[in-house]
């Protein structure tokens, strides 16, 4: 090639390269621009490559041009390096102080937990400890120190998800608690009289769901246990309960029920939050709604704990939550707690 044509390959170069530089307005881009007309393999690398062909004199001219044309191209690639940088820059501090922030997602507690600690709170404030057990639990404590024998008809109150073990001591099958009243028994164990505690836990029944069932719910039991405790003892302290849940203007009913390890058991009910006890839907017309079982301990029970009947008596409760909340808050279907509708639980 002429040392013109190579001198007008070169100013050619020039126009063309910072034309192009002029509109790039990415990084990208500019480093593609750079390894095009600078790298190793670009077209001005090219350039100088074949100088060696040239004869001394030309050599030199063209050469110092082309090693400045390279300078000037490097030059204006720094520049327009620093000017998109300062452009990001101000596009990122710039910003619109009338534009609505963005809310933050506050966590909450789930509603069953809030009415189990509110319930836990009420019983308290009464001198109850709390204490939690086990929710994979053996036969023995969910039923048969509970005074429900193996084949005992009263077992078909508690429809049972069994659990497929068995340990090498000969225990007793295993199953998820139906309730929390095996706790009774593994307080009862592990202390002496007297004892006042309360217990909240979840539990699991083989059952179909509807508006007031579901397959695993929670429950507070509740034990005390001394010298002298009566029944009205009990009632006294759920009437107190009633009062700090519900306010002073509901009503409280006791009436007579059968669970095997207590004796006298007994159903607490209050009047329907609906129609205030004139009878509708939601309490099928009694003007009741059912909270919780009840009873004196059954002397069979503590009998089996070791403690002497003779000397201690004492009472036991077990609610649902799930359903005091429905109470409460006029909820009218349980499986609305575990759905996970969020509609539902950012209520509370
Ligand atoms: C019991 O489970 C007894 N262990 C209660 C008890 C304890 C009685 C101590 C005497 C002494 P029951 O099956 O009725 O009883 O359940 C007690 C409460 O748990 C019910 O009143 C209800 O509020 C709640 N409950 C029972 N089954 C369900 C269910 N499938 N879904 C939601 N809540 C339930």
């Amino acid at each position: 090639m002429s040392v013109d044509n190579i001198l007008n390959r070169l100013s050619e170069l020039k126009v063309r390269a910072l034309q192009s530089l002029n509109g790039i307005d990415d990084t990208e881009a500019l480093d593609s621009w750079r390894v095009d007309y600078l790298g190793r393999r670009g077209e001005l690398t090219q350039i100088l490559r074949g100088l060696s062909d040239l004869d001394n004199d030309d050599r030199r001219h063209v050469g110092s041009l082309a090693n400045n044309i390279k300078s000037e191209l490097e030059q204006s690639l720094s520049d327009h390096q620093q000017s998109l940088k300062d452009r990001e820059l101000a596009g990122r501090t710039q910003f619109d102080v009338t534009l609505p922030g963005r809310s933050i997602d506050m966590g909450r507690l789930h509603p069953t937990t809030q009415i189990v600690r509110e319930i836990c709170d009420a019983f308290v404030s009464m001198g109850f400890q709390i204490a939690e057990g086990p929710e994979v639990e053996w036969d023995r404590y969910n039923f048969e120190m509970l005074n429900i024998p193996k084949d005992h008809p009263a077992r078909d109150m508690w429809d049972t998800l069994w659990v497929d073990y068995k340990d090498n001591n000969g225990d007793t099958p295993m199953l998820l608690r139906t309730h929390t009243s095996p706790m009774q028994i593994r307080i009862m164990e592990d202390s002496e009289p007297p004892i006042r505690v309360i217990v909240p836990g979840k539990c699991y029944r083989y059952e179909a769901t509807d508006a007031t069932h579901e397959w695993h719910f929670y429950q507070v039991e509740g034990l005390a246990v001394g010298e002298g405790i009566t029944f009205a003892d009990m009632k006294g302290t759920l009437f107190e309960f009633a009062r700090i849940m519900f306010g002073s203007d509901r009503k409280v009913r006791f009436r007579v029920d059968y669970f095997p390890f207590v004796e006298p058991g007994a159903e607490m009910a209050i009047d329907c939050f609906v129609c205030k006890g004139s009878g509708c839907r939601v309490c099928k017309n009694s003007g009741w709604i059912e909270i919780m079982g009840a009873g004196m301990v059954n002397p069979k029970v503590l009998e089996g704990v070791g403690y002497d009947s003779s000397k201690y008596t004492g009472f036991a409760f077990g609610m649902g939550p799930e359903r005091i909340a429905m109470l409460k808050y006029g909820i009218d279907d349980i499986r609305l707690f575990y759905s996970n509708d969020m509609r539902f639980l950012r209520q509370f």
